[in-house]
């Protein structure tokens, strides 16, 4: 086995650090399992990922000391503060003093965002670039017309990204076709590669007739009325 395919076979087992002794037991591994990237250890807990290639293999693409200053300070300080947030907002739903949850939540998303986003692209980067698949072509040709096309607007998308950010390549499960967009700095309250089961909309336009700015009690209205089946059958999608 080489070393790509190790590491690939150690991060489905246990997360990416080190081949789990403990094999798949969590709930949910399953699910993890069928997506390339994983962000956790076995237990839950966020992991720094072991990078698919060594350091100095992006040269002179990428040089060594950026990958390694990128991976070891500031991807892996998102990991810690993701913990972090965890556990505070762990502690808020175990007292229930949600006093500061708009801190934690903000937190989440951005160290969360931070860890999920560096991820992804460690993972989608190689000393070689492979070949695409006939599928992911064909879904470049459907969404962008051809793969020229979709390079252009990616590149010009990118390099668009107002101060720090991200450009992004996405599939839109609900219309089945890919998407080009751009994260500006990282969150914006998002940890990315969630896919939604349950929304609420508060904006004001939804309640401000009846609830003005009682925007708990419509919450609480709003939890009367959840089609739980339609969250199910999401999650089970999610889940297959
Ligand atoms: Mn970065």
């Amino acid at each position: 086995m080489d070393k790509r395919a190790f590491l690939k076979s150690a991060a489905l087992l246990g997360g990416g650090l080190a081949v789990s002794t403990t094999g798949l037991a969590s709930a949910g591994s399953q699910a993890l399992q069928q997506f390339p990237d994983v962000f956790t250890d076995n237990k839950g807990l966020y992991v720094l990922p072991v990078l698919p290639f060594d350091s100095g293999a992006l040269e002179p693409y990428i040089d060594k000391q950026t990958v390694e200053i990128h991976h070891c300070k500031h991807h892996a300080g998102y990991v810690k503060g993701l913990n972090n947030a965890v556990d505070k907002v762990s502690e808020c739903v175990k007292t229930g003093d949600y006093t500061l949850i708009k801190h934690w939540e903000k937190e989440l998303a951005f160290h969360g965002a931070g860890h999920i986003l560096h991820t992804l692209y460690w993972n989608n980067l190689s000393p070689r670039a492979d070949l695409r698949s006939a599928t992911l072509d064909a879904y470049l040709t459907k969404s962008f017309g051809s793969f020229e096309a979709f390079q252009q607007y990616f590149s010009a998308a990118t390099a668009a990204v107002e101060g720090g950010g991200w450009g992004i390549l996405a599939y839109q499960p609900g219309g089945d076709r890919l998407v080009v967009l751009q994260a500006e700095i990282h969150q914006n309250l998002s940890q990315w590669m969630a896919i939604p089961i349950l929304v609420c909309d508060v904006w004001e336009h939804a309640y401000y007739l009846k609830y003005q700015n009682k925007r708990a009690e419509y919450i609480a209205a709003f939890f009367k009325i959840v089609n739980w089946q339609q969250v199910d059958k999401r999650l089970a999608a999610c889940l297959k």
